[in-house]
């Protein structure tokens, strides 16, 4: 690496942030049940716990997305311990995700539910949330809706796609001066037949009805396999509506696994495209960076460190593209020299470099070794192991 690709991956470094979700901590499975882990974290305190082991040792994801009815269950009344309980972690809190897809009050949904009283109680929790937000200073609600329909003829998708605008019109009306509204889409999952936001398009008109601080949130796994997620990106950046990501990664649907471990070369693709905007334009890309992931099977918090760690590598190597030369092939239809362009800088080896970096910061090379030299998960394993061996779980 010369050491000007050192100095690149280090300026892109100490810009690179991304904030872990509460819920990747704690046990949680799939719809054919959980398997148990005895280190899992089970209250919002150990999930703000074991994130700030993963910000500890690895430099960069110093906030903690929350979700409202599992990490807040007093509301707004749980605020000033949440924010309390993070400081004592050294994370912040992060997101804030309103939770209208779990109670039974919402089996025909939340706000495309076609009982008003089930679309005002869904809309009275994301304004909750919006205060809560406000409360812990944070800057992004996450909107996630499982709403949807099963069968044919059942729902009638124009009068919930009203629904929704109004009801995220209200919403973008309680906004404080710097808060922002992320509306995410998801083709299918809980629904089968419908979902209301199933696409960039439906979430984008959504996001613009609602008002000019409302923007997009691209889940990763929320994509048919063949669509071109970074393609998605580069009109969203154009069309300065990207708000933000949940990473993960997918082999058939959004089965939730750790970014980058089935396709590190679209992760390294969208991280080019922003990158290439930041460029050409000149201008920082306002994107919140955030993992979504549940955390099955791996050891969670390792899991989360490897996620980490994984999302740095990749933003390094992106970085390293030679975007004045890659303008100038794509100018003259070069076509091989300009996908070398992004070949070469995929093929960089980052890990020296980015070992470092977090040295240049204190942090340890192998945030992964570092972690399982620090005893922290036999501690936990032995405080938190009864508990969750008796199946006692929070939510998530
Ligand atoms: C599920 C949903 C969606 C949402 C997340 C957190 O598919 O991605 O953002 O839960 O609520 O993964
Ligand atoms: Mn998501
Ligand atoms: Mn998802």
């Amino acid at each position: 690496m010369t050491s000007r690709q050192h100095d690149i991956v280090f300026r892109a470094l100490d810009s690179f942030s991304i904030e872990t979700p509460s819920w990747g901590y704690a046990n949680t499975g799939t719809r054919f049940g959980k398997f148990l882990q005895p280190g899992a974290a089970g209250t919002t305190e150990e999930k703000f716990a074991d994130a700030g082991q993963v910000h500890r040792f690895t430099g960069c994801a110093p906030t903690v997305a929350l979700h409202v009815l599992w990490d807040l269950p007093e509301g707004l009344a749980s605020a000033a311990l949440v924010e309390e309980m993070a400081a004592r972690h050294g994370v912040r809190p992060g997101s804030i995700n309103p939770n209208v897809f779990q109670d039974q009050l919402y089996r025909h949904g939340s706000l495309g539910n076609p009982d008003a009283t089930v679309r005002r109680a869904a809309a009275a929790h994301i304004q909750e949330s919006i205060e809560i937000a406000r409360r812990l200073r944070s800057r992004d609600i996450s909107l996630w809706f499982a709403d949807g329909s099963n069968f044919p003829g059942t729902a009638n998708i124009r009068h919930r796609r009203q629904w929704f605008l109004e009801n995220l019109q209200a919403a973008h009306f309680r906004l404080g001066p710097e808060q922002r509204l992320l509306v995410e889409y998801k083709p299918f999952e809980p629904a089968f037949y419908h979902t209301d936001i199933a696409d960039w398009g439906m979430a984008l008109l959504l996001a613009r009805g609602a008002g000019p601080r409302a923007k997009v949130l691209v889940d990763t796994g929320h994509h048919y396999q063949t669509q071109n997620i970074e393609q998605i990106v580069a009109w969203l950046l154009a069309e300065g509506m990207l708000g933000g990501f949940h990473f993960n990664d997918r082999r058939y649907a959004d089965d939730d696994l750790t970014l980058g471990s089935i396709d590190p070369y679209q992760v390294f693709r969208i991280f080019h495209e922003i990158l290439l905007f930041e460029w050409e334009t000149g201008t920082r890309a306002d994107i919140a960076y955030m993992v979504d992931q549940s955390h099955n099977l791996k050891p969670k918090i390792e899991e989360m460190i490897q996620t980490v760690a994984t999302a740095q590598e990749l933003y390094a190597k992106a970085a390293l593209v030679e975007h004045e030369k890659l303008a100038a092939f794509q100018k003259r239809a070069h076509l091989i020299d300009a996908e070398e362009c992004l070949k070469a800088a995929f093929a960089s080896d980052v890990r020296p470099a980015v070992a470092e970096w977090r040295k240049s910061k204190g942090v340890a090379p192998d945030p992964l070794r570092a972690f399982r030299d620090s005893g922290y998960q036999a501690r936990v394993e032995a405080e938190r192991g009864e508990r969750n061996r008796a199946g006692v779980t929070s939510y998530a």
